[in-house]
């Protein structure tokens, strides 16, 4: 099941948020910073220690953690691509972070799941192609995987939630 709202996803009331954070987990900017800020210091030192065992998270895979303060109960931190211009794999790393993010929220009996959109901020990836990766990614997954897991495309800004409205209707 898919439901999309406009909202900041520190709110969502989800058993997992996913972070669209970077590969050293320290936290940043925009999704990750506002994630680690509102969760407060736990998530922050369960990053520190996925860090200590594995280096960090590379693009388009998934680690879990806590989620601190947060109405969440775990937060999921995934790394989008850097849009490079579409010539470095930047789509099918970005699909591997929808598809990875669910893997683990499966792997951890997480029945509904609240996505940003991913690598749409900082990372310059064109909000349009990112929405139809994101959307095609989600549904497969379900489609082939858990059609009961509850899915929320949380978008923050307009233009992402008009182009979900618009992606998600049906045709
Ligand atoms: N709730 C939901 N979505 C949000 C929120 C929020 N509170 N704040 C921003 N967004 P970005 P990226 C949206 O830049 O492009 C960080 O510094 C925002 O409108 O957060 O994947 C990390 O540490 C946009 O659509 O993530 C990395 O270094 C979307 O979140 C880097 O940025 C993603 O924007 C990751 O870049």
């Amino acid at each position: 099941m898919i439901e999309l709202v406009q909202d900041d996803i520190t709110r969502i009331e989800a058993d997992a948020i996913v972070n669209a954070a970077n590969s050293s987990l320290l936290g940043g900017g925009g999704v990750d910073g506002a994630i680690h800020r509102a969760g407060g210091k736990a998530i922050l030192e369960a990053c520190r220690k996925i860090r200590a065992r594995q280096g960090g998270c590379p693009t388009g895979e998934a680690v879990i953690t806590t989620a601190g303060n947060l109405p969440a109960k775990f937060v999921i931190h995934t790394v989008g691509p850097v849009w490079h211009g579409g010539h470095n794999q930047e789509e099918a790393l970005l699909r591997s972070a929808y598809t990875n993010s669910l893997q683990c929220a499966i792997e951890n009996d997480v029945r509904s799941i609240a996505f940003p959109n991913i690598s749409t901020g900082v990372y310059r990836f064109p909000k349009e192609k990112a929405a139809e990766i994101a959307i095609r990614s989600v549904r497969e997954f379900l489609a082939a995987r858990d059609d009961s897991l509850k899915v929320i495309f949380v978008c923050f800004d307009s233009e992402n939630y008009r182009l979900y409205q618009r992606l998600l209707a049906p045709a």
